[in-house]
């Protein structure tokens, strides 16, 4: 068994979720936060067989595109001054970040 954490834009939340529903898969969604833009985006924690990984990471791909996304500036108030930019910066931010982790042991009670 792997658990696939995919890491995606909040635009296609939905429509994963839909394609994840339908092709019998099961996920939690979790409201997440990238690390670089702050801005919000959703993390999908995903159970499967070895043998739907494929599937799973296909569907994935398919209902996830990347954007260009144009960046504010942040004030250095809201974080480390380290990382304060005083220009906007265009991003393209990747249609799914994907981890695939094997899984020791898996119960439900
Ligand atoms: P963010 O960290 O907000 O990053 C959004 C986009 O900004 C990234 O898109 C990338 O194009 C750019 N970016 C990130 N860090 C950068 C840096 N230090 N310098 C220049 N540009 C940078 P993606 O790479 O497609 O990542 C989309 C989101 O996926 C990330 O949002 C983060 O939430 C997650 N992610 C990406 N790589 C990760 C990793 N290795 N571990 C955990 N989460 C990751």
């Amino acid at each position: 068994m792997k658990l696939v954490m995919a890491v995606i834009q909040d635009k296609d939340s939905v429509r994963l979720s839909q394609a994840l529903i339908k092709e019998n898969f099961r996920a939690t969604k979790l409201a997440s936060t990238g690390g670089f833009l702050r801005a919000g985006n959703t993390t999908f924690l995903i159970g499967t067989d070895d043998t739907q990984l494929d599937r799973l990471l296909e569907i994935i791909k398919d209902n996830c595109k990347s954007r260009e996304q144009l960046v504010a500036p942040m004030s250095p108030l809201g974080g480390s001054a380290d990382a304060y930019s005083p220009y906007p910066v265009e991003v393209e931010v990747g249609g799914a970040t994907v981890f695939v982790l094997p899984v020791e042991a898996f119960h439900q009670f």
